[in-house]
């Protein structure tokens, strides 16, 4: 970051919704997530959420059938960290607040918000509130509250204590945006010990049987405290949430505040070094930038057992579930950044293995494995299958998330402990789910009645995007196999596996049939798809977007309208598929039938168009991408960010406007193409134990190897060894 401070504030977004400040200021360290709710009326505060935590509720089917899933998994909204009372010296609360400014650091993950509070008469105070999350010790957070008087000058009543009650809102309820969180009533909240100094609560879920234990801990003042307000006062605690058994080590004593800052400090330095994204000519675009990857950082579980949800950590939308947005569109900045955040993802995966097998039985697929769609410990929760279990292509997803991490890492461990059996496993699935058909004399491989990524298209046969990645996932497995078998006998033999099931991978995948349009001559997004009536779109006002909250499905379904990017993102994942020519049509004719309705769709457009050479049209996608949450552009970010949309912008960065891809042959290349509103921008990328440091101006790209051994490099089609740095002009 250039020594140069990165901070957030009200200015930089365009709405004051409180849901929106709230969900756009969260803080939080992959384990725990606090939302910058208002401390005072708590006004659409989720409280606190913890990756992995989660309830159970029974899902209720009008009209049942064999193996749908059983059950809802909800994250828990866990009681407030934040949320204070103050009460003047006749008992009257302190409760109108109004938030004067909030700013966040991206340099050191510190908040601050400045509040105005007043009581009934009209009395003032400010309330300054300053907090950090810990990056290293996950289990805790402080915050200070410091208070000075505006025109009450009285005593002031500070109440940190828990007030545990049902909320309004708890029970079971049901909810008509498909996007939103659903209420969950089984959860049980104790207060297990109280002191003038500390509080401890335990929260515990009925179903699942998790539970956490809130540890309160004020510093110097009593958690009830009353002291005359003169010149003001500050006081400061520490919070410690640990579930299960995990967290106990360290005791609240040993932290501090300070302490808490340090780590976080030192975590966002570490972040910056590695990931450096700055572009120089437009700061409103690269104080955006920077937050979509403080925010990715921040959402995401390292622990290999917890995930990265749609929302990550900043609100309860989607029930924080997990989709193949983590593969598709965060892990890519983790492949080539910080390969342990993406080990611990992919490994996540690995523990969800179980699951996954007893799903493809379930679907009467005997060997292999079905990951979830959307589940916070792996096992589907989908209660709508034709958008979910059909969406067959997370297992190739999974795959090809595992296979970049490779080609990036070399990380044989990872490959023989976790990867392999995962390649193995989906590619068995896609061998037996999938069917050997007979088209005009000639034998081929297809999968029927699938969905793509491409919502507003459903139970399809032979979906472009899905056949490329199950061929894919069945070459890797293939590939890798064979190595294994070479390199490491025992592992390969644990899994009993053969190298006649390899060549048979091997030969369904060159074999799949790949639907054509003939007409356009592009890539079909499957066999149906232009036996459709393109949607009405002059008949359709701007009121009636996103369709899906407007329209029944399978209105939508009959006709040729995508809500996200679909053939265009396999162009985009598999570029070497695909002539210059051939993408040149198929994105001008899927451009004009996407909607967009997707937070998923505009990022991958950017890279594309980028990679054509438009980089203007990339720039528009771009913006629109980038700031999608500041701008509240999708209307719910109230509900939480969307992360695969914060992944994306980084994408269209590096993968779009820097052109990074790795060939074929495994040598990364950059192609750049710098947008005119730009003076110049500079990356970093982790790729085969080696540090880059990237600079793209109007007149050169500048690449310098900051650490690892010299290596070859395509620039501009034109490879190099880079032993120091090489300048090439633009
Ligand atoms: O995974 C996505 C899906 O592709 C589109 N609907 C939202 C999901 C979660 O982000």
């Amino acid at each position: 970051m250039h020594n140069r401070k990165l901070i957030l504030s009200l200015k930089d977004i365009n709405s004051n919704k409180k849901g929106n400040i709230a969900a756009i200021f969260s803080l939080s360290n992959g384990y725990m997530g606090i939302q910058a709710s208002d401390p005072i009326t708590g006004a659409n505060d989720v409280g606190t959420l913890v990756n992995g935590f989660f309830e159970y509720s029974p899902i209720t089917y009008g009209e049942p059938a064999a193996f749908y899933p059983k059950n809802n998994q909800t994250i828990v909204s866990l009681p407030s960290l934040r949320k204070i009372r103050l009460l003047d010296e006749n008992n009257h609360s302190f409760n109108f607040s109004e938030l004067k400014n909030i700013s966040l650091d991206l340099s050191n993950g510190q908040l601050t918000e400045v509040y105005e509070v007043s009581n009934q008469g009209g009395e003032k105070i400010e309330m300054t509130v300053a907090s950090a999350i810990d990056q290293k010790k996950l289990a805790f957070y402080g915050i200070k509250f410091s208070f000075k008087p505006i025109s009450y000058q009285g005593k002031l009543v500070v109440d940190k204590h828990y007030k545990i009650e049902r909320k309004n809102n708890d029970g079971v309820g049901e909810v008509e945006d498909p996007r939103k969180t659903r209420l969950v009533k089984s959860i049980s909240k104790h207060i297990i010990s109280s002191d003038d100094f500390r509080e401890v609560i335990k929260i515990e879920t009925k179903e699942s049987q998790q539970s956490v234990t809130i540890e309160g801990y004020s510093t110097s003042e009593k958690m009830l405290t009353k002291r005359a307000l003169k010149t003001g006062f500050d006081i400061t605690y520490i919070y410690k949430v640990s579930e299960g058994v995990k967290n106990k080590g360290v005791s609240i004593e040993q932290n501090s505040f300070d302490k808490i800052k340090e780590h976080s400090h030192k975590f966002w330095e570490d972040v910056w070094n590695q990931s450096e994204v700055t572009v120089s000519g437009n700061d409103e675009i690269n104080l955006a930038l920077h937050f979509n990857i403080f925010q990715l950082n921040q959402a995401t579980g390292r622990d290999g057992k917890t995930n990265i949800a749609a929302k990550g950590l900043t609100g309860s939308g989607y029930e924080g579930h997990t989709f193949w947005d983590t593969e598709m569109y965060m892990l890519p900045y983790f492949i080539y950044t910080n390969p342990e955040f993406a080990r611990n993802l992919l490994i996540y995966r690995y523990h969800t293995l179980t699951f996954a097998r007893k799903r493809a039985k379930e679907l009467g697929i005997k060997h292999g494995a079905l990951f979830a769609w959307r589940s916070i410990n792996g096992e589907e929760t989908s209660a709508y299958y034709p958008a979910s279990t059909a969406a067959y292509h997370i297992n190739g997803d999974i795959a090809y998330a595992i296979g970049k991490y490779y080609e990036a890492t070399d990380d044989d461990d990872f490959m023989e402990k976790y990867g392999f059996e995962i390649l193995l496993e989906t590619a068995r699935f896609w061998r037996e789910f999938g069917s050997w058909t007979e088209k005009g004399g000639k034998k081929q491989f297809e999968f029927l009645t699938v969905t793509g990524p491409d919502e507003y298209t459903a139970m399809v046969d032979n979906n472009y995007f899905t056949n490329r990645m199950a061929e894919n996932n069945l070459k890797l497995a293939y590939t890798v196999g064979l190595r294994l078998a070479k390199s490491n006998q025992k592992v390969f033999d644990r899994l009993n596996s053969s190298e006649s099931e390899l060549r048979e991978f091997h030969h369904i995948a060159d074999n799949i049939y790949f639907p054509m349009n003939a007409q356009y001559q592009i890539n079909a997004q499957d066999d149906s798809f232009f036996s459709k009536p393109v949607w009405p779109f002059n008949k359709t006002p701007k009121t009636k977007y996103p369709l899906l909250l407007h329209y029944h499905p399978l209105n939508i379904y009959r006709y040729q309208v995508n809500k996200q990017a679909d053939t265009i993102l396999a162009d985009f994942l598999f570029p070497e598929t695909i002539t210059d020519s051939q993408l040149r049509r198929e994105f001008e004719y899927y451009e004009t039938i996407t909607t967009h309705d997707s937070s998923l769709s505009r990022s991958i457009f950017s890279a594309v168009a980028a990679r054509m050479g438009k980089v203007n049209h990339a720039y528009r996608y771009f913006t629109d991408t980038v700031r999608l949450d500041l701008t509240d552009l999708q209307g719910n970010t109230e509900d939480g960010l969307h992360l695969a949309n914060l992944g994306g912008s980084w994408l269209d960065v590096v993968q779009g406007f820097a052109g990074m891809q790795v060939s074929s042959q495994g040598l990364l290349k950059i192609i750049p193409h710098l947008p005119a509103e730009w003076d110049s921008f500079q990356i970093r990328l982790a790729f085969k134990k080696r540090l880059l440091d990237i600079v793209i101006d109007k007149s050169q790209t500048q690449i310098v190897l900051l650490s690892g051994d010299p290596m070859e490099i395509v620039i501009n089609q034109s490879q190099q060894t880079l032993t120091k740095i090489i300048k090439i002009n633009n």
